[in-house]
């Protein structure tokens, strides 16, 4: 994706004119300064994301990448033939490969990644595009926009909805009880959805895992504020903001913030704003949930699932859960 201000204060694209709209309510306002964690993923964003999944501190890609090969087959032994897959967020394709081939030995697939960014899309077709028996519709959207658009183009088939890498712990807690209800929704009883959940292990462990020795997470961080220098017309030096990381007991949530290096002065010049930092006082920028091995089970009763099955990785606690629409 490539949003950006067009001329000096010209007319923003859709996106930045979002960004802006974020902006001046996350900082313009008295309190906690906080951003969507979208914004986080631009494309510079969305390839240190990546790079993070290969850091030996963050085992959570990996975990999810073992447990979806290792169970696949069993998976798709509980699905119905035919089944139409549809996943929200297309990610790099890797973890989704063991699932479709389990699923394409059985019968043909079609295939519908859904994505907000049109390069991950892209990509995601270049990853899976030669699976054997498997048939790719990507759909440039939404999660529920592009799902309910592949709910409306199905038959008799059942749907297998894909929700994996624990996205699901980048929500509050009652915005992914919402979530789920609105997926749940879309379905008819019978679907699935496939759910993965970072499971809460030892504090040091979880805080090495968003602050990395080689400083992967924090570039990952800073760079929401050379996304908004570029997209915004402001002026923050990312060297003045710290990458912070907090275990949050209460909410089990690790919480990532930026730190200013002392009092500041920030000018957004796009949306008309001037941000006061106070040394010290931080932007919000990622909460990631983690939970309790039978939370997923909890969370599925209350929007309409029951938990089927649920798988979970011994070296990185980490929990598929295959949730049936009742
Ligand atoms: C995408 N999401 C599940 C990641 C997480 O662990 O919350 C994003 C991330 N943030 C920092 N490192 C990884």
């Amino acid at each position: 994706m490539s949003a950006h201000v067009e001329g000096a204060l010209g007319a923003p694209s859709r996106e930045s004119a979002l960004l802006m709209a974020d902006a001046r309510v996350g900082l313009g306002g008295p309190g906690q300064k906080w951003l969507p964690v979208r914004w986080l993923y631009d494309e510079v964003g969305s390839a240190l994301f990546e790079a993070i999944a290969y850091l030996p501190e963050y085992g959570l890609t990996r975990a999810d990448e073992r447990i979806l090969r290792s169970h696949a087959r069993a998976l798709a032994a509980r699905l119905s033939r035919g089944v139409m897959v549809a996943e929200l967020g297309s990610g790099s394709g890797r973890k989704t490969r063991w699932v479709l081939e389990a699923l394409a030995r059985q019968s043909a697939v079609r295939y519908h990644p859904i994505d907000v960014s049109a390069a991950a899309l892209a990509r995601c077709r270049v990853e899976l595009g030669e699976v054997a028996r498997v048939e790719i519709a990507t759909h440039e959207s939404d999660y529920l926009e592009g799902l309910s658009a592949v709910a409306g183009e199905r038959g008799d088939e059942d749907l297998l909805v894909l929700f994996v890498g624990s996205t699901i712990g980048n929500f509050e807690r009652a915005a992914a009880d919402d979530f789920l209800a609105a997926v749940r929704g879309v379905l008819r009883p019978g679907d699935a959805l496939l759910l993965g959940t970072d499971l809460v292990k030892e504090v040091p462990r979880m805080l090495a895992a968003y602050d990395d020795a080689a400083g992967v997470t924090a570039a990952f961080n800073r760079n929401l504020l050379v996304r908004i220098n570029r997209e915004l017309l402001a002026d923050f030096d990312p060297r003045r903001f710290d990458h912070e990381v907090r275990w949050d007991a209460g909410s089990r949530r690790i919480e990532m913030h930026l730190r200013s290096r002392g009092a500041q002065r920030i000018a957004i010049r796009a949306a008309e704003l001037e941000i006061r930092f106070r040394d010290g006082e931080t932007i919000w920028t990622e909460s990631s949930h983690k939970y309790r091995p039978d939370e997923p089970a909890k969370l599925a009763l209350r929007a309409g699932f029951r938990c089927a099955a649920q798988w979970s990785d011994a070296e990185w606690p980490f929990a598929e859960s295959l949730l049936v629409a009742v």
